[in-house]
């Protein structure tokens, strides 16, 4: 049955495939389906079609043809990826936002269930943020953080806390491209105005801005959210957890936490294992609790808490579609509304939380962190008071082991412990060549393209040109699910360089850093490879690329452009949303690169994509004056050469190892 719908090329999971088969059985639409049916409008996909003011929407569709007030293809084009960027940076921004106003009720003593869990996150974010850690206690610090934190998004002069951060050459190119962020709210909302209808009309100038915008959200809002949820919930460290929609239980009770914040998620996971709520559970007939995640939500609870996945951004309806959900609880970000009528299909009660973010036929139960153990009560009560309702279920049985985890914290923390971590390590495995580069595949799913594919295919690709990889969102639980994320990915996909450098630390060639919002992390990674030496003095001059190759929100336009304003050369999937102008695809592309040096391209054939990448590697080495790549030179020690050489007899064994002559010889 399954084969049917992978035979329609619609994802790479089998467990999605199997859901696939059953909502066809069961006549029941999902974003699949849809998809199917509903094909992209021509001239909104790439970027064609402006309805900024009401004397429109102009749709240009021949050649010089401008619209009602003269506006031109170039500016329609920029202002809308513009616009889109902006509103993925604020998705973001206020992610952050209320993370920070979270940390203030914690410093207040007003948030029950909650703490400072990293003490050094704190002092370490509040020294990156100018404020000095002296001997305040841990509240006093938290507290003016907090403020701190706050101000940078309402901040509308000056640069940024946290633009400090970055490698100096860097934040030298952002001054002289005039594109340093000032505060958080002001970009988005110069952008917005700029690209209101009569106002700025020159592509490169609205395009200088979208950069402008960008860097406020990877350097600021996602960069702060990331922070303040170490703080709050813990730095994370690698955990071993089970992905997929297996791991939805037939006797437990069900609660999928879907969305991005951390904030809830992480209370329901303490109130999960009460025993008081245990026991009730137990009553109505259920072994216990099960929490699985999805998207980004997902994310948070999985590297810190070690929560189960159900999957990614496109697992969401299947997950429902098994009949074992009793609650899915949403907060933000990327929940779709086809969730309400599909629940009310099953038993599933579909759960909102946030003030933002309401969906009608869903049961809103609001969040508010000053009661927070009691609404997690309140909600999982709900669920274990549904479990009766469930009619039957159809759990698939795919399911993978993952280590996720990697905060930049512990990627410096592995390479020599905490007194000599470093990434010294890592850059000089990149120096030898033992490792040819690194890669960012981040992003979502998107059913325009096979569920996963392109993810996965590009991610073993680069492992087998010794290109470490690196993921975040739903890309990195695309690798999860396919066992990606553990040490033997390395003996079965790396190439022998990489090979050697997971076995001598003990990772997986595919790292896992997080959701969305911690992007960022790779953003301080890269900035401390280049100030570690050896490697240039930028994010520029290193041998990485960056991928979006499934994307489909806002947030990915804005991610993706934060990484080509650092430096970093990216490539997205699916389609251009600005393919319609020539010369604004030269803009982000060749016009940003001799800006800011980083570059944004849309290349639909993975192929294109990955010898473009390996190509552009292969350039910032020699410019490095870095050793060639040439995998021949690795290989011949460690674990898996040990591996090869298990079945010979041992004589031969040291032959091979020492060159010692064959015995008798
Ligand atoms: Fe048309 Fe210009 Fe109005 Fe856009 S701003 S809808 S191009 S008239
Ligand atoms: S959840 S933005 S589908 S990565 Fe962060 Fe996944 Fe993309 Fe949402």
């Amino acid at each position: 049955m399954a084969e049917k719908i992978a035979n329609h090329n619609w994802t790479a999971d089998a467990a999605v495939a199997e859901m696939l088969e059953r909502a066809q059985a069961l006549g029941l639409p999902t974003a699949f389906s849809r998809a199917q049916a509903m094909k992209p409008c021509p001239i909104g996909e790439d970027g064609r079609c402006c309805k900024n003011c009401n004397m429109g929407p102009c749709r240009l569709v021949k050649p010089g043809q401008t619209g009602v007030c003269g506006a031109t293809l170039e500016t329609i084009t920029a202002r809308n990826l513009a616009r889109a960027i902006a509103a993925g940076a604020a998705a973001h921004g206020d992610h952050g936002l209320d993370l920070a106003f979270t940390l203030l009720a914690v410093a207040r003593g007003e948030a029950p269930g909650y703490e400072v869990r990293d003490p050094y996150k704190l002092v370490n974010v509040a020294a990156a943020l100018g404020i000095q850690p002296d001997s305040k206690s841990i509240q006093a610090l938290a507290l003016e953080v907090a403020e701190k934190a706050l101000a940078n998004f309402g901040q509308m002069r000056g640069d940024l806390s946290y633009v400090t951060r970055a490698p100096k050459k860097r934040q030298e190119v952002w001054r002289r491209a005039g594109v340093t962020p000032r505060g958080v709210t002001v970009e988005i909302m110069e952008t917005l105005h700029r690209t209101h209808m009569g106002t700025d009309q020159d592509p490169e100038s609205i395009l200088r801005q979208a950069l402008r915008t960008a860097l406020s959200d990877g350097w600021g809002g996602s960069m702060l959210a990331t922070d303040l949820s170490d703080i709050l919930f813990g730095t994370p460290s690698p955990t071993v957890a089970k992905v997929n929609l297996g791991v939805l239980k037939d006797d437990a009770v069900n609660i999928v936490i879907h969305g991005h914040e951390p904030t809830l998620s992480e209370i329901v996971v303490a109130m999960s294992s009460d025993p008081e709520l245990i026991a009730y559970a137990r009553s109505k007939g259920a072994s216990g609790i099960n929490l699985a995640g999805i998207c980004c939500t997902s994310n948070e609870v999985l590297m810190r808490q070690g929560v189960p996945s159900a999957g990614n951004f496109l697992n969401q309806e299947l997950a429902i579609l098994t009949g074992a959900v009793e609650v899915m609880l949403v907060d933000i970000q990327c929940i779709m509304q086809a969730l309400a009528p599909l629940a009310q299909r099953f038993h599933t009660k579909l759960i909102t939380t946030s003030p933002k973010a309401h969906i009608q036929g869903a049961t809103h139960i609001e969040f508010d962190e000053h009661r927070a153990p009691d609404i997690a009560r309140q909600i999982i009560r709900l669920a274990i008071d549904n479990f009766p309702n469930r009619n039957g279920s159809a759990i698939p049985t795919a399911l993978a082991d993952a280590v996720p985890g990697f905060s930049h914290e512990y990627i410096n923390y592995m390479q020599g412990g905490a007194y000599r971590g470093s990434f010294r390590p890592l850059n000089d495995a990149v120096i030898a060549g033992r490792i040819r580069g690194a890669v960012g595949i981040v992003g979502c799913n998107n059913p325009r393209v096979t569920q996963d594919q392109t993810h996965l295919d590009l991610a073993r690709e680069f492992l087998k040109n010794d290109v470490l990889v690196v993921q975040t969102g739903c890309g990195a639980l695309a690798s999860a699910k396919a066992g990606l994320m553990l040490g033997e990915a390395a003996f079965e996909y790396a190439g022998p360089g990489l090979r050697e450098v997971c076995e001598a630390i003990g990772v997986p060639p595919v790292l896992h850093l997080g959701s969305c919002v911690d992007n960022t992390r790779i953003l301080t990674v890269l900035t401390q490879m280049a100030t570690e030496g050896g490697l240039g003095e930028d994010i520029a001059d290193l041998p990485v690329v960056g991928f979006a190759p499934e994307w489909m929100s806002e947030k990915a336009l804005s991610i993706g452009t934060y990484f080509v304003a650092s430096g970093v050369y990216t490539i997205f999937g699916v389609s251009s949303p600005v393919g319609g102008s020539e010369e604004v695809s030269r803009l982000i592309s060749e016009g940003w690169e001799k800006l800011v040096g980083g570059k944004l391209e849309f290349i639909t054939d993975p192929e294109q994509m990955l010898q473009k990448a390996l190509a552009h590697i292969d350039a910032k080495r020699a410019a490095l004056k870095l050793a060639p790549y040439d995998p021949s030179r690795w290989g011949a020690s460690g674990d898996w050469r040990m591996r090869e050489l298990e079945g010979l007899p041992l004589a031969e064994r040291l032959t091979e190892l020492y060159g010692l002559p064959p015995a008798g010889a």
